[in-house]
């Protein structure tokens, strides 16, 4: 065998091998559990409670055996047009500045991707940065260079005012003593990320969120960097996170959960060991809640996050439901 296959073979087998011993793992989260068993036909899952509703839109597409890109970026736009969600799309809550700036990826089977960041007053990020994917040699358009992509492309300036007043009232609520303290699990943790397997089995996946509430204006998060917020690998699996963007940046997150996968590690195996070494990265994990979810290519799916109390959705012909993500550590 040439040297290099035969490193990547030992490397492969060494990382299972590590991952299979236990090390790391939770009890109860290999194969005898539901969540890691094989679903054979199509598949979406997506972060977080509107994950139901995102998922419905996409298996309008699985199910009559369109293709995964379609579903997921149907998928997520449901969430984006919902202006009562304070995490995703122009309901959002602002910046510091008052802003609500959007961010939003999107990735296929060829890993061909796109993405925009910190773009304002567009409704459907995900659909402009399925349009840097299909129309432009480039992957990633940031701020109003990004928006002038959209108007070109055949996008409006959103009708809707933003911030909107409720978002707006907390806003100048936390303006009065500006504290900059994300807290886990609610609303400023609510980004849609969203992964699909298809009748063909090709795996594609789209992430798209106002990004954490009160930011610094410019800030970007992990949601729009492709390997961070989502990643697709169609030989493998796909993975999206959820949290405290900075941290899923930090370990190129979903790219590490696909590398995991690949080297043997079932979803929520690798979904676990990318939140052990974030957390390892880290002095103090006190405020920081991180999820990943993810699937392989034979249709497993799972899911870790460093706190209890994140959960996902998934739809395929036999599930509709949320499934709450394992984690060793419990919030205050
Ligand atoms: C961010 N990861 O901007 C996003 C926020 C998030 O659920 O996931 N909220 O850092």
């Amino acid at each position: 065998m040439p040297n290099r296959r035969k490193f990547l073979k030992n490397t492969a087998l060494a990382v299972s091998g590590a991952l299979l011993s236990g090390k790391g793992l939770t009890k109860g989260c290999l194969s005898d559990n539901d969540r890691e068993s094989v679903v054979d036909g199509p598949l979406v899952i997506s972060t977080w409670i509107h994950g139901i509703e995102a998922n419905a839109a996409a298996w309008e597409v699985l199910s009559v055996g369109g293709n995964a890109l379609n579903a997921v970026e149907k998928g997520v736009s449901v969430i984006e047009s919902d202006l009562t969600n304070r995490s995703v799309g122009l309901g959002g809550s602002p910046d510091r500045d008052g802003k609500v700036t959007l961010d939003a990826c999107i990735m296929d089977e060829k890993s061909r991707c796109g993405s925009v960041a910190f773009l304002q007053h567009i409704d459907h990020p995900i659909q402009v940065a399925r349009k840097v994917m299909e129309n432009t040699p480039h992957v990633m358009l940031v701020g109003q260079g990004a928006y002038q992509f959209a108007l070109e492309n055949g996008f409006e300036r959103s009708k809707v005012d933003v911030p909107l007043p409720g978002p707006k009232k907390a806003w100048e609520k936390w303006m009065e003593k500006s504290k900059y303290q994300p807290v886990i699990n609610i609303e400023n943790h609510d980004t849609i990320g969203m992964i699909a397997i298809d009748k063909n089995r090709n795996l594609s996946g789209a992430c798209t969120t106002s990004g954490m509430a009160y930011k610094l204006h410019g800030r970007v998060g992990d949601s729009p960097i492709i390997g961070a917020g989502l990643f697709v690998d169609n030989e493998v699996g796909a993975a999206t996170a959820t949290g405290v963007g900075e941290a899923v940046i930090r370990i190129a997150g979903s790219h590490t959960v696909v590398e995991l996968m690949r080297a043997g590690a079932t979803p929520t195996e690798a979904c676990k060991e990318a939140v052990e070494r974030i957390i390892r990265k880290h002095d103090n994990v006190d405020d920081l809640q991180v999820g990943f979810i993810a699937i392989d290519k034979k249709g497993r799916h799972g899911g870790y996050s460093v706190y209890n109390g994140f959960n996902y959705a998934i739809r395929s012909e036999k599930h509709n439901e949320m499934i709450d993500v394992m984690s060793d550590r419990n919030w205050k």
